[in-house]
């Protein structure tokens, strides 16, 4: 999992030689859930199996469409008893700011997986052969110890991939050491065992706060071009840019509105149901 153009499908694509799609345009590329399965005898299985996925911040998709398809396949699976073995989480260490959205990926990130799986995520870093090695290593440490400092005191580890298979296969191989030590996702538990809706779990409820914030965010710089049409200006060009701007901004803030009215959920609904849960017994209501 990870941000559009992170390099999952690549990571997938040299380390199983199968074509998984990689996106070489600025548009996201990968739209639905890969499965590819590459012939591993080492394994009492003998086989690895990834799951490429559809990267938040999608041109196209909104990101609660992306946790949406996720999820969903999470649920199924763990449905029929199959576990993850790990996680990769993207990161390119090309990018020069955690602010915003990477951040709250990352944050929602840590809620679908729950802090009892945080043992099996790999948080791999790409895009080495784009930065300068000190650079990086500058980054690669600020990571370490303030942004994934919780999920690392968890036993989550760091890997960098280095775009080749013997790399891929050096970010596998703590996951492939404990292959069979496979735990339930804390998104797994909510939706099957708890029977969550995606609003009610705390990936949803991250994601909310999210979304929120951004709405928050674009409703200010709404407000700003709106000040400065007001002001008179002889200038047609820059006129017809922000009227464009404040076109764009308000389609983006109905899908956004959107988004919100899938998640909301009062927060009784969600305590009860975890009460519920807990105690089990059923309520109708
Ligand atoms: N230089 C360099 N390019 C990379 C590396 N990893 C991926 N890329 C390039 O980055 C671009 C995006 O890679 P993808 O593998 O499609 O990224 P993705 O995370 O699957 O993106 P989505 O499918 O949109 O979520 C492609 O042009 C890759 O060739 C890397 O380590 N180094
Ligand atoms: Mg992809």
């Amino acid at each position: 999992m990870g941000p559009t153009g992170s390099g999952k499908s690549t990571f997938i694509n040299i380390a199983t030689e199968h074509d998984t799609g990689v996106g070489h345009s600025l548009e996201s590329y990968t739209s639905e859930i890969g499965i590819f399965k590459l012939f591993y005898p080492e394994l009492s299985d003998g086989d690895i199996v990834f799951v490429d996925t559809p990267g938040f911040d999608d041109t196209h998709k909104s990101d609660i469409d992306i946790l949406k398809m996720i999820s969903e396949w999470l649920s199924e699976t763990y449905k029929k008893n199959i576990l993850l073995s790990g996680i990769l989480y993207f990161h390119r260490i090309t990018d020069n700011r955690m602010a915003g959205t990477p951040l709250k990926n990352l944050r929602m990130f840590e809620e679908l997986c729950g802090k009892n799986a945080f043992q099996n995520v790999i948080l791999t870093t790409t895009m080495w052969d784009e930065v300068n090695e000190e650079v990086g290593k500058l980054r690669e440490e600020e990571l370490i110890h303030k942004y994934w400092k919780s999920m690392m005191d968890r036993k989550s580890k760091t890997m960098r991939f280095e775009n080749d298979r013997q790399s891929a296969f050096n970010v596998l191989a703590p996951l492939l050491e404990s292959a069979n030590e496979r735990h339930a996702i804390r998104l797994q538990k909510e939706m099957v065992d708890m029977k969550y809706q995606l609003r009610e779990t705390s990936a949803g409820q991250a994601m909310f706060s999210k979304i929120e914030d951004l709405v928050k965010q674009k409703q200010d710089t709404l407000r700003r071009i709106r000040d400065e049409m007001k002001r008179p200006s002889d200038d047609r060009e820059t006129m017809d840019g922000l009227r464009a701007k404040f076109r764009q901004l308000n389609v983006e803030l109905d899908m956004m509105g959107d988004d919100m009215r899938a998640l909301k959920l009062s927060v009784s609904d969600r305590l009860l149901k975890s009460v519920v849960s807990r105690l089990g017994v059923r309520v109708w209501r």
